[in-house]
């Protein structure tokens, strides 16, 4: 029988040798311009540090906001790795990135980092971050009303097959009546009306964007008051455009639920805010449509219990990902350890969500840390009961987690 200490470097080799799918990023390849974000002045004023230099300075909003980039990440170098102990997760995620990129830790020196990025292209930079932080795939975020984005797609970019894409459509589902404009700019006579020649052309924008980007799920993010099914817009383009686009084409549709936007608006994207769900709302959306596959994860602590429990009762619904405020060390060891309980080898522990290129070295290096120390604790437990726990049971597991379980779930038909 194996012991405990015998299968921990089972765990931490197959952690390590094995290749991620990253199935929920804000990524783009080079050729997509000024959405490729990397490098230390990006790092640097990642919406979650502004967050915490705008409350550790207590500078008014204004003048943060007008302040050049390169003086931001001055100014967030300076409060938050400088004058204080960089020991949030965010700042000990920049110090992860500088030391997986070789550079001098006790020199703290923000112009030789500068010069470190500086003669680097990004296409070389993408080869050299996903090979060190063993990544093999990321899946961007994709939106055809953005309007530095949808020019991109309009000229058929050639694709980097690393980079996986996604329809986001939070503002087809969220901003009517305002994104019908936006529609019938792009030549969809989509009225606020919603009557059927209106739903068979947001039916034809879907399919029209699923094609052009190649899109592996429709994707959008809800907040806590969500509610399905409910006499709304969002219901009935979820129940007559959405779903059906979804079935026809066997994409999952990925639901996002908790985030409640703009809660401060002077911290812009970093004032967004979050509150519990009622997560019947998610079962009635599985349990009505079983010929759809769905997937989802929580941004309130407080649902991760309420959705491992709906993985369980519904097989359309794939849980991922501890999102954005629960993407802690902390709490993704408290929620992959109830989800194995709860799941087993069936769902995908985590995404990055990372904005800026760089960030895959630290929040799968992180994350794959606290995955590995839960998995070591339950094959433990395991042998201890009497299993013979194999290394092939190892590494199918951690395969499952980090990519396979994901990769099955999108081939698997919706039924
Ligand atoms: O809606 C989303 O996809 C969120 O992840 C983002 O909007 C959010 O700003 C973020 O970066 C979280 O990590
Ligand atoms: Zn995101």
């Amino acid at each position: 029988m194996q012991s405990a200490e015998s299968i921990a470097p089972w765990v931490d080799e197959a952690m390590a040798a094995t290749p991620v799918y990253d199935l929920h990023t804000h990524l783009y390849p080079a050729n997509f311009g000024p959405m490729m974000l990397w490098g230390i002045d990006e790092l640097l004023t990642y919406h979650y540090l502004i967050g915490e230099t705008i409350r550790a300075t207590a500078i008014p909003y204004e003048r943060f906001w007008a302040m050049p980039q390169l003086r931001q990440a001055n100014l967030i170098w300076q409060t938050l790795f400088v004058e204080h102990a960089p020991i949030s997760e965010a700042c000990r995620g920049v110090v992860t990135v500088l030391n997986r990129l070789g550079l001098d830790l006790n020199a703290k020196n923000l112009d030789d980092y500068r010069a470190y990025f500086r003669d680097i292209k990004p296409a070389d930079y993408i080869d050299t971050v996903l090979r060190i932080s063993n990544v093999k795939s990321v899946v961007m975020t994709n939106d055809p009303l953005d309007a530095t984005e949808r020019p991109i797609w309009l000229k058929n970019p050639e694709r980097d097959p690393r980079f996986k894409a996604v329809l986001r459509i939070d503002p087809l589902l969220l901003g009517w009546p305002g994104v019908a404009d936006a529609l019938g700019g792009m030549g969809y006579k989509a009225r606020a009306d919603l009557g059927s020649t209106s739903l068979a052309e947001i039916r034809r924008f879907l399919n029209d964007w699923i094609d052009r980007m190649g899109a592996l799920y429709v994707a959008v993010s809800l907040p806590p008051t969500w509610k399905y099914p409910q006499a709304d817009v969002t219901t009935k383009v979820i129940d007559e455009a959405i779903l059906p686009v979804c079935r026809e084409r066997n994409l999952p549709f990925a639901m996002m639920i908790g985030v409640t936007r703009r809660a401060n608006p002077e911290l812009r994207l970093a004032g967004d805010s979050l509150a519990q769900a009622d997560l019947s709302n998610l079962e009635r959306i599985c349990a009505a449509n079983p010929k759809n596959k769905f997937m989802c994860t929580v941004l309130a602590r407080e649902n991760h219990h309420a959705l491992a429990v709906a993985g369980r009762l519904f097989p359309n619904l794939f849980v991922f990902g501890c999102w954005w405020y629960v993407n802690n060390p902390s709490l993704i060891e408290e929620i992959t350890r109830m989800r194995i309980e709860l799941l087993g080898p069936s769902f995908t522990p985590q995404h990055s969500d990372a904005r800026i290129l760089d960030q895959l070295l630290y929040k799968w290096d992180h994350s794959r840390q606290i995955i590995g120390k839960v998995l070591k604790d339950k094959f433990a437990d395991l042998a201890a009961s009497g299993w013979n726990v194999t290394r092939e049971q190892v590494d199918g597991t951690v395969k499952g987690y980090l990519s396979g379980n994901f990769e099955q779930f999108l081939s698997r038909n919706s039924g």
